[in-house]
């Protein structure tokens, strides 16, 4: 029987929860955050499971656990665990973590105000806004975004036909733009949302396996975005993030707006120095930018990069006891 101990800060990003693992995490094996990736899956996956699901945690929960970066031009590394698995890239979870490690003193930036992060899906840099002691605001440069697929017909019973496209910004989304057989975010409600993202997801996953052109370990339909028209003059579009099995992001989705942006920008509607502001499902707003264009193995892709902030919500030591029988957590 063992007792084990996470020291965890606990923040959200734009209304979306970020569990950062600040000590007690697994001590991993690998050259690189990738190789640290898919050793914690094989080993490890049960400190995401005690962190994440319930009692510890919730549908939404999602975090990062910090590790000195193995690569020389980073400030500091993470892996990003949530219930849905171990992300190669998260966007809220990237600007909640950076929020957390400078707030509190976890790391010391070689330039100010910016930081490298070594994370699964590569070297993301981000330049960060203090207001006194508080981080104000986090831009992260994602990695490159590009189209990867476009007009997938899919049957979704209760709907019918939909025309699905699907893009990469950190992981693979189906997008599903307003068409005849849907009108726009507010014509589903949430318990639609999560009823019919499975399907879409599953009916994808039938049709497409993407694999990153540059890291195999990278692959598949994971995520499902309904996009529609934004309530918020500020913003340009309105989306819902579908992703896990019962989560929807409340923050605009980091790299499902740099999925997005590669999306518009191939086809024509966004170009190298626009912004797009995402508006999410509860209102919150990334301020997105389309900083250049790029390709990558031979496809045509951009840059993009996303910014948003973040707010410590709690410091919280958490047990994970073998007697406990819900010690790897549950879901209904
Ligand atoms: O912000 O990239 C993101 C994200 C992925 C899943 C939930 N949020």
């Amino acid at each position: 029987m063992a007792s084990h101990s996470f020291f965890c800060v606990d923040a959200h990003t734009c209304g979306n929860p970020v569990r950062v693992v600040v000590g007690g995490g697994p001590t991993l094996k690998g050259a690189s955050m990738s190789d640290y990736r898919q050793d914690f899956l094989t080993r490890y996956d049960w400190v995401r499971h005690a962190l994440m699901f319930e009692p510890r945690g919730h549908d939404m929960m999602s975090g990062s656990i910090l590790y000195k970066p193995l690569r020389e031009d980073c400030d500091i590394g993470w892996l990003f665990i949530e219930t849905s698995g171990c992300l190669p890239m998260c966007g809220h979870g990237t600007i909640g973590t950076v929020t957390v490690a400078l707030e509190q003193g976890l790391v010391t930036p070689r330039v100010e105000g910016k930081l490298s992060l070594d994370v699964p899906a590569g070297k993301v840099d981000v330049e960060y806004e203090m207001d006194g002691r508080f981080v104000d605001k986090v831009r992260l440069f994602n990695v490159a975004s590009f189209l990867e697929a476009t007009d997938i017909v899919i049957d979704v019973p209760g709907l019918g036909e939909l025309t699905v496209d699907v893009s990469y910004g950190g992981n693979y989304y189906a997008i599903v733009e307003p068409q005849k057989n849907y009108a726009g975010l507010e014509s589903l409600s949430a318990g639609e949302i999560l009823h019919y993202s499975p399907i879409v997801r599953r009916l994808m996953q039938e049709k497409l396996q993407p694999v990153h052109p540059e890291n195999p370990t990278i692959n598949g339909v994971s995520h499902v975005m309904w996009t529609g028209a934004p309530r918020d003059p500020k913003a340009h579009g309105r989306n819902a993030v579908f992703y896990g099995d019962k989560a929807i992001d409340r923050s605009p989705c980091g790299t499902g707006t740099s999925a997005r942006m590669a999306h518009l920008a191939a086809k024509g509607k966004l170009r190298p120095g626009d912004d797009f502001v995402h508006e999410s499902i509860i209102g919150s707003l990334f301020e997105g930018r389309v900083e250049s264009a790029t390709s990558l193995a031979g496809r045509d892709a951009i840059l993009p990069s996303v910014a948003g902030w973040a707010r410590i919500t709690g410091i919280n030591t958490i047990f994970v006891d073998d007697r406990d029988p819900y010690a790897h957590g549950f879901q209904v």
